[in-house]
C-alpha cells in the first residue's frame, strides 16, 4: 500500500496521479486541524487521516510518498524507513512516468526566474513546453494535463530533490548556494548535498564557476559566472568596445543593454538560460527576444508604486539572506536617494550576520516586522548598524517608512524571511504590501497608522 503524506498542493497532485493509475493509497496530513472534507469528497474511495498517523496504518505501507513540506528526519518518517518502507516524492513519481526531455533547475535564488526564462525561450522557439515543480504547478499535474508536451522545465527545491532518485535531465543546474532552510538541515553542507542530487542522472551539468564538486558529475560540465569564460563551453561576460555581452567561450552573444531585467544576478540568470537550453539548439535571436521582452516575475524586486519620487519595491520572494543582499546591491547601485529596507517574518533559523555588510553599504534605515524580527535586529546591533526600527506588522512597517521618505528614496520590501507567521505565502505577502502602499497614497480615505518608532540605539 502507498501512503501519501502531506495534503497540500503536492499531496493532492499525487492523489490525482495515483487515482489515474488505479493505484490504491492512504492519505495523511500531520496537521490536526487540517480540513479533510474537500479531499474526502473529491476522493471518496481513499481513507484519510489528520493529526496522528493511525496506529494500524504503518504495517500496511510499502511506499511513502512524502510532500516537500515534511522533513525526512521527522520521527514517524524515520520509523517507517527503519521498517524498510521506500520513501519517494512527487518528482520521483514524475521521473518514473515522464517520456520526454526534462531540464532541471535548482539553487538558493533565481530558480523561478531561470525556469520561466527557459520556458519562454523554448516556447518562442516553437516547442510545446511545460513549466512546473517548485515554481507552483506540481509536476504531476503538468504531466497529466491535456497537452502533448515535448519538454518539461522543472524548478526543483532541495526538499523535492531529497526524495528523488531517478530523474533523468538533458541539462540541469545548481544556480547558486546561499544559506536557506536551516530549520530543515543540520548545516549548509547538508543543504548543498540535497541540491547536488539534481546531477544524479543528467547529461549536461551547469554550475557556478568555482563551485565545490560534491559528487558524481556527467562528462559534460559547464560553468558560468560574471568573468570572461575560461573554456569554450563555459558561459560568462565579455567586455567589447564599452559594451558588456553575455558570452559562450570567446564568443560575445547578446548585449546586456538589451535586457529588461537589470542587475548582475539577472545576467547570471540569462547565462544559465542559454546554457541549459543547449540541448535544444535555440538561436540567439530567440534568447535576445526573450531577454528584451521579459520584465521579471511578480514579487521579485518589482516596482509597485512611485509616489512623490519615492520608489516602493516588492521583493516578497526575497525569503532568504542571499536574495535580500542581491536586492540591496541592485538597488544600492541605482538609487539616487536613501534605501529603507523592510524585512522580517520567519527566520528559518538563518544566520543574519551576512546581511549586515550589505545593509551598511546600501541602507539608510531598516524597519523590521514579524515573528523573528529580533533575530535580525540582534545581527544588526552586533555589527553596529543602529538605525533599526521594530514594529509588529507589515502595515506598521510601511506606514513608518512613509513618514520618513523623501523624493529619490527607495523603500525595499525584501523580507529575508519566510512569510507564514502572518501570511499564507510570499504571494499573499507581496499582494498585501502592494495593497497597503496603494491605500496609503490613495486619495481620499487615507487611514494609515504611524506607530512610534523603536530605535535600537535609544
Ligand atoms: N505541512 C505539515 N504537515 C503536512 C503537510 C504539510 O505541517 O502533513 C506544512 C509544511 O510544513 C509546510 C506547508 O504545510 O509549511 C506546505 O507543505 P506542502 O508539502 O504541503 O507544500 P505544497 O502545498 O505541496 O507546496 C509544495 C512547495 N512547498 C514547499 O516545499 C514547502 C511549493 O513551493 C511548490 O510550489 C509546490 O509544492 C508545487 O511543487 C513553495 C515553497 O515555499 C513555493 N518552496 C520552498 C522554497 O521555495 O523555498 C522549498
Ligand atoms: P527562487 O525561485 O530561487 O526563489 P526567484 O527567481 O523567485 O528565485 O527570485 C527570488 C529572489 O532572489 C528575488 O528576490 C530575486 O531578486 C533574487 N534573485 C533572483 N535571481 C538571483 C540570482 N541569480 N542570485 C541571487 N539572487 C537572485
Amino acid at each position: 500500500m502507498i501512503l501519501v503524506a502531506g495534503l497540500g498542493m503536492t499531496g493532492e497532485s499525487v492523489l490525482r496521479f495515483l487515482q489515474a493509475q488505479h493505484m490504491p493509497c492512504l492519505a495523511y496530513d500531520t496537521r490536526a486541524n487540517f480540513d479533510l472534507e474537500p479531499l474526502q469528497r473529491a476522493f471518496p474511495e481513499i481513507k484519510f487521516a489528520a493529526g496522528d498517523l493511525p496506529k494500524t496504518w504503518p504495517k500496511q505501507i510499502e511506499t511513502l510518498v512524502l510532500s516537500p513540506g515534511i522533513a525526512l528526519k521527522t520521527p514517524w518518517v524515520q520509523a517507517l524507513i527503519a521498517e524498510g518502507v521506500e520513501v519517494i516524492g512527487d518528482i520521483e513519481l514524475f521521473a518514473r512516468a515522464v517520456g520526454v526531455p526534462v531540464i532541471g533547475i535548482t539553487g538558493s535564488n533565481g530558480k523561478s526566474t531561470v525556469t520561466t526564462l527557459i520556458g519562454e525561450a523554448l516556447k518562442t522557439a516553437g516547442y510545446q513546453v511545460a513549466v512546473a515543480g517548485n515554481i507552483g504547478l506540481p509536476a504531476l499535474d503538468a504531466l497529466m494535463d491535456e497537452h502533448d508536451y515535448e519538454v518539461f522545465v522543472l524548478e526543483l527545491s532541495s526538499f523535492q530533490l531529497e526524495t528523488t532518485y531517478s530523474l533523468h535531465c538533458v541539462s540541469a543546474a545548481i544556480l547558486n548556494i546561499s544559506e536557506d532552510h536551516m530549520d530543515r538541515y543540520d548545516d549548509l553542507a547538508a543543504y548543498t548535498q540535497a541540491k547536488f542530487k539534481i546531477f544524479a542522472d543528467t547529461e549536461q551539468a551547469l554550475l557556478p564557476k568555482g563551485f565545490t564538486i560534491l559528487g558524481k558529475l556527467p562528462e559534460a560540465v559547464q560553468y558560468f559566472g560574471l568573468d570572461a569564460p575560461e573554456r569554450e563551453q563555459d558561459y560568462g561576460l565579455l567586455h567589447r568596445e564599452g559594451k558588456v555581452y553575455l558570452a559562450r567561450g570567446n564568443t560575445p552573444l547578446i548585449d546586456t543593454a538589451q535586457m529588461q531585467l537589470k542587475g548582475k544576478h539577472h545576467q547570471l540568470n540569462a547565462l544559465a538560460m542559454m546554457a541549459l537550453c543547449e540541448p535544444f539548439l535555440i538561436s540567439h535571436s530567440v534568447f535576445s527576444q526573450v531577454l528584451t521582452d521579459f520584465a521579471g516575475l511578480p514579487h521579485r524586486t518589482q516596482l509597485v508604486a512611485e509616489v512623490n519620487g519615492v520608489q516602493w519595491i516588492d521583493d516578497s520572494k526575497g525569503t532568504n539572506v542571499g536574495a535580500t543582499v542581491t536586492a540591496l546591491e541592485t538597488f544600492g547601485a541605482q538609487t539616487v536617494g536613501r534605501i529603507f529596507l523592510l524585512a522580517g517574518g520567519v527566520s528559518k533559523e538563518a544566520d543574519f550576520s551576512p546581511l549586515v555588510p550589505a545593509v551598511q553599504a546600501n541602507c539608510h534605515a531598516v524597519i523590521l516586522f514579524g515573528r523573528d524580527r529580533q533575530a535580525i535586529a540582534q545581527a544588526m546591533q552586533a555589527q553596529g548598524f543602529s538605525t533599526v526600527y521594530q514594529v509588529e506588522t507589515l502595515q506598521e512597517a510601511v506606514s513608518l517608512a512613509a513618514t520618513q521618505v523623501a523624493g529619490g528614496d527607495c523603500v525595499l520590501f525584501s523580507p529575508a524571511c519566510a512569510s507564514f507567521d502572518q501570511f499564507k505565502n510570499y504571494v499573499e505577502r507581496g499582494q498585501a504590501f502592494k495593497r497597503i502602499v496603494q491605500a496609503l497614497f490613495a486619495p481620499p480615505g487615507l487611514n494609515a497608522t504611524h506607530p512610534e518608532p523603536v530605535l535600537l540605539s535609544e
